[in-house]
């Protein structure tokens, strides 16, 4: 590797956020610089990163050989199962969700690496807190596998820079839409299923029902928090478990209702399954001034820019431009 102040690693470099993420860490830090991860075994243009590891992150010896070998100051910690699949194996869940973070916190007490990111979600709120405008400290009460992870996860974050100092920053995502990898196992993967349905068929049945709203982010805002929280002053920040992010809200009717300005006949039914439950116990939308005061969130994309551009770069990707 080049002499450079940062060296990166990617766990779940080849999911929804990581592929994306990856190139943008690649384009600012130089491709030898980053190391991308995941279950997959390597090929030809698997990763922009100029490394690529085949790596389970519970392989706890592995990644500490990996973090050493390359000498990684900085770890992008994506591995996780969601929501949706988390529910089907929640003992697998709370292991891939909970012990690699663990991991990489104590290897940042050891001093061998600076800097943690890990993902949390607006999982963590759960029953009884209002659906709306849902605040940074209210109390937290998770009624899914996936949010109790993401709720001890935080947690661990906050208890490990308290005792140790360590430097773990996090957002608590809200569902992502993007174009270029698609999302697996999540119960807002019905915002990006959508786009597909809607080009290549005219027509979608959701799983979530017409007006259940739930906040909601386009990757490239996504991406482009992830890396101001990276960069922001320590001193500047003030949460140390996880940081709300609201992006935008809206209900998959609402949704359906901009596709139609760009695909006049599509159609839309539903038919909700278990992630409903799901959906039901998470707020619709979410306050982040902490975030926006602290360390400058800011969005580009509202509900109509993000389907725009959702719309014609999957018709390009798909072939039907
Ligand atoms: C999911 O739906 O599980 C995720 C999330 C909101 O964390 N997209």
């Amino acid at each position: 590797m080049e002499s450079h102040t940062e060296r990166i690693l990617i766990t779940g470099a080849l999911g929804q956020i990581g592929t994306e993420l990856t190139n943008r860490l690649v384009e600012i830090h130089g491709a030898d610089n980053v190391v991308a991860s995941g279950l997959d075994r390597w090929q030809k243009g698997i990763t922009a990163a100029g490394h690529y590891e085949r790596m389970d992150v519970t392989n706890t010896q592995l990644v500490r050989q990996i973090v050493k070998d390359y000498e990684i100051t900085t770890v992008y910690h994506l591995a996780s199962l969601l929501s949706g699949t988390s529910e089907k194996q929640p003992v697998f869940a709370w292991k891939l969700n909970l012990e690699p973070l663990l991991h990489f916190c104590e290897m940042a007490k050891e001093g061998l690496i600076q800097k943690i990111f890990w993902p949390s979600s607006i999982a963590v709120f759960g029953k009884g807190i209002p659906k709306e405008h849902v605040g940074q400290d209210v109390v937290l009460n998770p009624t899914t596998v996936y949010g109790i992870s993401k709720m001890a996860g935080e947690k661990w974050c906050e208890y490990y820079f308290d005792k140790h100092g360590v430097d773990v920053r996090s957002i608590r995502y809200p569902g992502l839409i993007s174009w270029k990898t698609p999302a697996g196992g999540g119960t807002t993967d019905y915002a990006v299923e959508i786009f597909y349905e809607a080009i290549e068929e005219g027509k979608y049945t959701s799983f979530i029902s017409e007006n259940t709203g739930m906040p909601m982010l386009y990757m490239d805002d996504a991406i482009d928090a992830t890396l101001q929280l990276m960069d922001a002053p320590k001193e500047n920040l003030t949460v140390h478990s996880s940081y709300n992010l609201g992006g935008m809200s809206f209900t998959p009717k609402q949704l359906a209702e901009e596709i139609r300005k760009e695909i006049p006949e599509f159609e839309i039914d539903y038919k909700p399954d278990f992630r409903q439950a799901i959906a039901d116990s998470w707020p619709a939308s979410i306050d982040d001034s902490v975030a926006k005061k602290d360390w400058g969130l800011n969005y580009k994309f509202g509900i109509s820019e993000m389907t725009g551009d959702m719309i014609k770069n999957l018709k390009a990707k798909l072939g039907k431009a």
